[in-house]
């Protein structure tokens, strides 16, 4: 396990100047300011966040980091050094929903996103640098929109809060980037803290910080990154979500989150024969009980026995929804067998990464069985590393 216990992954003290220095070399004067917006792992409640459902993510030590300056003559420039090539510039006037494929569409639709909301950005120049995995699961995206609306908020005085940040960062990824994702990622990057898990009911966005310090209580919370990437993915994505809301829709609700647990049986008769749709309903809403119970375990101080929660959690997202994939399953069944308290797939699907409870001397003997069945099975071989609740995004410098 890399770097045991520690916070893996951090952008090291002291790469906020060094982001600075760069930024200074590519627009010839020092930024306004840096700032930080964090990945995240989803503990439990996945594809409820399109349903108003309930989710509970934590912010992982991996960061994107952003140095930003203002500019008053309606352009943007951006720059990344995690991806070839140098400055692109646009024109703000000229920025259009789904007319960039490339990875600026991200910073350039939180821009767009708000300005149609009424706010003045008059332009920024930005450059980026990032330590959060891409197309792993882990929210790279989100940390991309989120680490630009805060630095914009700040510079230009917007005075908007997380959640409202959230908000227009998943209206930059659904209208100008395309991508029909819900809210719990820009949130969790938005608004998590160190040490805690957060719980926020997706359709008022109320949240609630749970402490969640495994680390105190002897265990620890592995990352598997199976290298397997998702992006190809958002047909399905979409497919799920289309699916989630013909559900809702037959059963006369405004959203699976309004499927009481106990109706369970009573809903999935009325929707008869339509058996993909009944899948997914049963999903969503054992999901939100789920997440529900967790909450409860972890306010009784029963840590240890969300493990065999997160299990059914996979067997739901693997059986009725249908996203996960040979190497997520690997990891899942590998890790219990080998002594993990508890395990499942986090994220979007079809690839990415699994999360797995362990006792914390528990932690070399559960990897190396990962790793082992990954060679057995011709797998790529996983990343692993201790996933330690991080702080949400901030202002660094
Ligand atoms: C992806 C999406 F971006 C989230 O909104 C959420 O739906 C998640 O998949 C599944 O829980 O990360």
């Amino acid at each position: 396990v890399e770097g045991g216990a520690v916070e893996v992954g951090a952008v090291e003290s002291g790469a906020e100047v060094a982001v600075a220095e760069r930024f200074e070399e590519l627009y010839g004067t020092a930024p306004e300011g840096v700032w930080a917006a964090p990945g995240r792992v989803n503990l439990i409640g996945e594809h409820t966040d399109y349903n108003d459902g309930f989710v509970m993510p934590f912010a992982l030590p991996h960061t994107t980091v952003a140095a930003v300056s203002r500019r008053t003559d309606g352009v943007l420039r951006l720059h990344s050094s995690d991806v070839d090539g140098g400055v692109v510039e646009l024109a703000l006037d000229a920025l259009a929903p789904e007319s960039d494929r490339g990875w600026t569409a991200y910073p350039a639709g939180v821009v767009w996103a708000l300005r149609e909301a009424g706010h003045a950005v008059t332009g920024a120049d930005v450059h980026l640098t990032s330590t959060v995995p891409a197309g792993a699961g882990l929210s790279s995206s989100a940390a991309l929109e989120v680490v630009v609306a805060l630095a914009l908020n700040d510079l230009f005085g917007l005075g908007l809060k997380g959640w409202q940040l959230a908000r227009l960062c998943q209206r930059a990824e659904n209208v100008y980037v395309g991508a029909p994702t819900g809210i719990m990622d820009q949130t969790a990057s938005a608004c998590c803290e160190r040490g805690h898990a957060l719980f926020l009911d997706t359709r008022d966005l109320s949240q609630k910080q749970i402490p969640f310090d495994l680390a105190a209580e002897g265990m620890q919370l592995l990352v598997v990154d199976t290298q397997v990437k998702h992006s190809h993915s958002e047909g399905e994505y979409g497919k799920r979500r289309a699916g989630c809301e013909k559900g809702a829709a037959l059963l006369g609700v405004d959203a699976l989150r309004d499927v009481a647990y106990d109706d369970l049986d009573a809903a999935l008769e009325r929707l008869g024969d339509e058996e993909e749709v009944r899948r997914l309903v049963r999903h969503v809403v054992t999901e939100n009980h789920r997440v529900e119970q967790v909450i409860a375990l972890l306010e009784a101080g029963e840590t240890r026995a969300i493990g065999p929660v997160l299990v059914e959690g996979h067997a739901s997202l693997r059986d009725d929804f249908r996203i996960s994939c040979p190497e997520l399953d690997l990891v899942v069944d590998t890790a219990i067998a080998s002594g993990a308290l508890g395990a499942r797939m986090t994220g979007g699907g079809f690839g990415g990464s699994a999360i797995v409870l362990v006792e914390s001397a528990d932690a070399d003997t559960v990897t190396k069985a990962v790793e082992e069945a990954f060679a057995a099975a011709d797998f790529t071989p996983p990343r692993v590393f201790v996933a330690v609740p991080s702080a949400g995004a901030r202002r660094v410098v």
